[in-house]
Order: structure tokens, then C-alpha cells, then sequence
């Protein structure tokens, strides 16, 4: 509070002079001697102050505006406040001042004990009322969107009680691909941004911040997924990438993997869309047989940061592992579900036809198996395939041959693929076309 210009003090001290007045020319001392006062004056007279940034700093200067030594004994202090001061009791001349600065948080109060008649002790209200965080409200996109491959708008409401919105800075990061885009809020606190089609396909975690003034913030993690899908291979048949003895029979509907013939590899992979390969569901329809027996028909999604070409051995390697010393054909990296109706000993194959994922490109090397029911000369199959994180699960004919979570890489962006051999005895491998469809989120 100011201090009133004529407090009552002054005129009980003016009485009080003429008695001491009298007193002096009774003690034959100078006239004015009883008159003299210190008067304590704080500067500022009190602090009020909102949206401090950890804790507030207050100066204050205390002048002593009397005309009598001034002596301050000591200063007290209430709430979570400090001072960094001077050592006490401290005297100041008329005129003469004294820096203090108090820290602090919240209410509290500042009591100076001094001589000053008027006031013995002198008070200042604090407050500092603490910066208060920001607030942030998702509008788009909503926790777990499936998004589709197209520019996806990002949108936000934000409000700090301290910081103006057109202040604040709202930015949206992708846990894998980093900074998305920032955006300042509008007038009415909307921001508004654009994250780009071209994304990475499969789950995303994307984080929208906001930080105000004081560096306070919040944040909001949005889950969610990335579709890409294979669902009409037909009417691409461009984006297939053939190699060996692979051929697209358009009237038939099928991909041929191999004819009927001896010591044959081929495969086929689609270009487009580009998968992850740990989120893809993948169905397709494939027949084995009118051959001697071998050697079967290997799914893959191929590790795009690893390949260096499309096609695997003949024989036992099924069209995506190299042969026997590496000298026939490539590994293929990524994974691979191998449906595999040959046995070959120098692979360490089961002596049953089985179904294997291997994520090495080696069809020697299996993370886990299971022995196949009879597909060769048995018509069409139903394949169902799913890669969700380090799970695999793999479904043939409506049964649940493996369903396990598997060692190795999971996320690579992947050309989803096909390959068949055959060796000394053959099979006619073909996959449908129409049938194949595929995804990188759940519905
Ligand atoms: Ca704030
Ligand atoms: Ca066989
Ligand atoms: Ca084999």
C-alpha cells in the first residue's frame, strides 16, 4: 500500500516536537534536533505478479527519506520467499538507500524492523502466482486413425493462461521420421499443418507439442496406421517385377511361378505399393502340382534396404535362397514363409513337407515350422499370412499352422513377392491373381 501523504504519525510527531522543542531550548540544544526522524520508504511498496517462470525476482530499494540516522535491525520473511540481503542491523543516513532483491514463489510478505517512529515496522505484500502449462486438445487426426495415402491434415486447439496463442509454436513429430511441421495458432487458438502423403506404411506414433513462454508444455501422442494396400493386383500388372520362369497368365488370372519343368526358379514381386515389413496382412491363393513332387511355393517380403536382386536357387531353394556355396541364385533378406513339398538333406529339411519362416534369405535356416497337410494335386489353397511387429502368424486352408512372436528385424519397407523351383522332380506352382490382397493395418 502507499504510504498516505499525511499520516497521523505527523501530526502526533509535530505535537511531540513542541514538547521536546521546549525540552531543547530547556537542554540549550539546537531547535531542530528534536524534530529529526528517519523515515522508511520501500520501493516498490508491493509485488503482485502472474505467469512467473519458475521463481520471481523482485528488487526492492528501502531509502530512508527522514532526516535522522536510519537503523534497520532486521528483516522478516513469510512464505516461500528468500532474501539475499545484506547482514543486519543496517543504517542509512538520511537520503541513503539499500538494494534488496527477494526470491520467491506464491503469497508471502517482507517485514523491515527499524527506528523509523511512524512505522516500526514497515511491510510488503507479495504474490507471485506461478505460470500455469500450456493446454493442448486433439481435433485431427483421432487416436488410431487408419490413414490413407493421401496428405493428412493436422489440427490442434491450444490455450496457455499466460502466453498469447499467436506466441506459442505447435509441433507435430513421427517417432520414426522425425519432425512432421510446426504450425502458430490462429486467433482462435487452432493450428493447422499438413503431414505429407508419402509415408511410411504401418503403425505410427505421432506427437503433438506445444510450449509456452515459460518452456512449460504439453503433448499429445496420437497412435496411429498407415494403410497400404494390394487389393485389385490385377489392374497393376506393370508394378510386377518377374524374374526366371515367372510369367502373368492375364487370362488364366494367375501367376505362373513355374511350368511344369525341371530345375526351374522364378518369382514374382510386387513394385507398388512399398510395405513395412512388420505390419502387413497378406491373402492370397496358390496351386502346387501335375509335376513329379517339388519343390514348393515361398511367400516373402523382401528387405528393400538389403536386396540386391529378386530371385532365389532352383531346387531346394525355392526361388528366394541362394543354392548350394552360394553359387546359384540370391538370398533374399527380409522374410519368408516357404511352403516347402521336397525334403532336402543337405538343407537340414524335415522329412515332411512343412511350412517355414525363415528371416534369412536361407531356406536351411528356420526360426519355426510345421509339417503341411497334402497340397500338391489337391487344387487351390487359401494362405493367409500375417506379420505384426516380431508375430507371425500363418493360416492355411482356414487352419492355424503358426502363430508365434519370431527373433530378427521387423520394421524394413518390403516388396511383397512370390517364388517357386523346381529340381529333378517339378510341379506347376501358380498363385491367382484376382485373390491376392494385402494390407499394413488392421481393420
Ligand atoms: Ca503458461
Ligand atoms: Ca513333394
Ligand atoms: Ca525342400
Amino acid at each position: 500500500m502507499p504510504r498516505p501523504r499525511l499520516p497521523i504519525w505527523v501530526l502526533v510527531a509535530l505535537c511531540g516536537c513542541v514538547e521536546q522543542g521546549l525540552g531543547a531550548l530547556r537542554d540549550g540544544e539546537g531547535a531542530d534536533a528534536g524534530t529529526a526522524a528517519p523515515m522508511l520508504v520501500l520501493d516498490p511498496p508491493e509485488s503482485q505478479r502472474r505467469g512467473v517462470c519458475g521463481l520471481d525476482r523482485v528488487p526492492v530499494t528501502v531509502t530512508n527519506q527522514g532526516d535522522a540516522m536510519l537503523s534497520i535491525q532486521g528483516a522478516t520473511l513469510t512464505g516461500a520467499w528468500t532474501l539475499q540481503g545484506p547482514s543486519w542491523p543496517q543504517r542509512l543516513a538520511p537520503g541513503a538507500s539499500l538494494g534488496l532483491v527477494l526470491t520467491g514463489i506464491g503469497a508471502g510478505s517482507l517485514s523491515l524492523d527499524s527506528n523509523d517512529p511512524a512505522r516500526p515496522t514497515a511491510q510488503m505484500a507479495l504474490q507471485a502466482d506461478a505460470d500455469t502449462a500450456p493446454r493442448l486438445q486433439l481435433l485431427a487426426p483421432q487416436q488410431n486413425d487408419v490413414l490413407p495415402d493421401a496428405d493428412l491434415p493436422l489440427w490442434v486447439r491450444v490455450e496457455d493462461d499466460e502466453t498469447p496463442w499467436t506466441d506459442l509454436e505447435v509441433a507435430w513429430v513421427d517417432a520414426e521420421e522425425g519432425l512432421v511441421a510446426t504450425a502458430r495458432p490462429d486467433v482462435d487458438g487452432q493450428a493447422q499443418a499438413t503431414w505429407p502423403a508419402g509415408r511410411q506404411p504401418g503403425p505410427h506414433l505421432l506427437t503433438a507439442a506445444v510450449t509456452d513462454g515459460c518452456g512449460q508444455s504439453a503433448t499429445v501422442d496420437i497412435g496411429l496406421c498407415q494403410q497400404a494396400l494390394i487389393d485389385d493386383p490385377v489392374s497393376i500388372l506393370d508394378d510386377w517385377l518377374l524374374s526366371g520362369s515367372a510369367s502373368i497368365d492375364e487370362a488364366g488370372g494367375f501367376i505362373e511361378l513355374t511350368p511344369d519343368l525341371r530345375n526351374a526358379a522364378g518369382s514374382a514381386f510386387l513394385r507398388d505399393p512399398v510395405v513395412n515389413g512388420g505390419a502387413v496382412s497378406i491373402d492370397l491363393r496358390f496351386f502346387m502340382g501335375e509335376g513329379t513332387g517339388a519343390d514348393g511355393i515361398a511367400v516373402t517380403a523382401l528387405d528393400l534396404d538389403r536386396a540386391e536382386g529378386t530371385l532365389g536357387s532352383l531346387g531346394s531353394g525355392l526361388g528366394y535362397s541362394a543354392g548350394r556355396d552360394g553359387v546359384d541364385g540370391l538370398s533374399l533378406p527380409g522374410w519368408t514363409v516357404e511352403l516347402d513339398t521336397f525334403s532336402n538333406d543337405w538343407r537340414g529339411d524335415p522329412e515332411v513337407d512343412h511350412v517355414a519362416i525363415t528371416r534369412s534369405g536361407d531356406a536351411g535356416e528356420y526360426a519355426v515350422w510345421a509339417p503341411l497337410p497334402e497340397l500338391e494335386d489337391t487344387g487351390w489353397h487359401d494362405l493367409h499370412i500375417q506379420a505384426q511387429g516380431a508375430r507371425m502368424m500363418v493360416i492355411l486352408d482356414g487352419i492355424r499352422l503358426i502363430d508365434e512372436d519370431l527373433p530378427g528385424q521387423t520394421d524394413f519397407p518390403a516388396w511383397l513377392g512370390f517364388s517357386a523351383s523346381t529340381g529333378g522332380q517339378t510341379n506347376r506352382h501358380l498363385v491367382a491373381l484376382e485373390a491376392i490382397e494385402g494390407r499394413s493395418c488392421a481393420d
